[in-house]
């Protein structure tokens, strides 16, 4: 490339992905990663071909109808884009792209992770032995529960809910589903010979695990309130790897103080990291800090297709992975 192009990344990228950009660009990197507010990325964008985004840029239809016209593309370092109003964006002519598939089966490992620290009290096993207070072995101390034979619901069964599911299965567990639509044979084969459930409410009484996988929509927003949480079995883990707003955060805490629910594990919270201030106290919960893409091999690959977006379409060709 012959930096004919100008490109703003918004956030800190990984140092392979930054070194490409700012070799094949005449690029404004921020590795310092200073929070641009609004404002300033508007007019830090004025007469760039390109921005690379992350989830923590906002860009709503008036922030894109402010946009500078040489903008063409706005490629976000996420798979998630509820942070972009992507028919804006097309109104006014800018390409948005996601990362896709790159980061499925790192972001599916966490939710494996939540499901096994929920199930086996990792966080008050965890605070046990670095407090200094394990008073050795006693047969009944800090059980868990198994995950073999428990019964899986997956909330979304896209890409990361099937590889979930795929996970799951190898630990015995038996996998139901639902989604908007019912996906291949083939699909839920490799998916645990998952089972359909067209009505999520009707797969809720039969989850003794609930996975969320669901993007965050104006119809799943809060999608797990009270009234629903009342129809999973008594006892039953909730995890989320997918938007902490698809939760009701309130129901959640309740369900989980009462014993209604016996554990959650969340890597996503809504309000982001000002996380509802109930959930440090309570203690069968364990918490993640947004890491469900967070290795090395999957963040740099998220940060290689994005700027494979950047050099698809500034080169007059297609998208890669566009959302429009
Ligand atoms: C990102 C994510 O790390 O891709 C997503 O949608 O939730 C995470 O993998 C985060 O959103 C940073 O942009």
């Amino acid at each position: 490339m012959s930096k004919q192009f100008k490109v703003l990344v918004s956030r800190r990228l990984p140092v392979d992905v930054a070194a490409r950009v700012d070799q094949d660009y005449d690029a404004v990197l921020n590795q310092e990663d200073d929070r641009y507010s609004t404002e300033a990325l508007l007019a830090a964008a004025e007469g760039k071909d390109a921005l690379m985004v992350s989830s923590s840029d906002k860009l709503s239809a008036d922030v894109l109808a402010k946009m500078p016209d040489t903008v063409r593309i706005i490629a976000t370092v996420s798979v998630g884009y509820e942070h972009i109003d992507v028919d804006a964006a097309t109104k006014n002519g800018i390409i948005i792209t996601n990362t896709p598939d790159v980061l499925t089966e790192a972001t599916s490992d966490t939710g494996m992770l939540l499901l096994l620290a929920a199930a086996r009290r990792a966080h008050e096993g965890q605070a046990l032995v670095r407090e200094n207070k394990w008073q050795g072995f006693a047969m009944d101390y800090n059980l868990g529960v198994d995950l073999m034979n428990k019964r899986l619901g997956i909330l979304g069964m896209g890409r990361i809910g099937r590889a979930l599911a795929h996970r799951a299965a190898a630990f015995g567990m038996k996998i139901h589903y639902h989604n908007r639509s019912r996906v291949s044979a083939d699909l839920e084969a490799y998916a645990g010979d998952a089972e359909y459930h067209e009505d999520a409410d009707e797969m809720l009484p039969i989850c003794d695990f609930l996975s969320i996988h669901s993007p965050l929509t104006p119809e799943t927003a809060k999608f797990l309130n009270a009234e629903r949480i009342a129809k999973m079995p008594d006892g039953a883990i909730v995890v989320n790897t997918s938007r902490g707003g698809v939760v009701d955060d309130e129901a959640l805490i309740a369900a989980l103080k009462s014993g209604k629910l016996r554990a959650a594990g969340l890597d996503v919270f809504e309000g982001e990291p000002n996380i509802h201030p109930e959930y440090r106290n309570l203690q069968n919960i364990f918490m993640l800090p947004h890491i469900g893409s967070g290795t090395v091999e999957t963040r740099n690959a998220m940060g290689f297709c994005a700027v494979d977006n950047l050099d698809a379409v500034l080169a007059g060709k297609a998208a890669i992975t566009p959302l429009n």
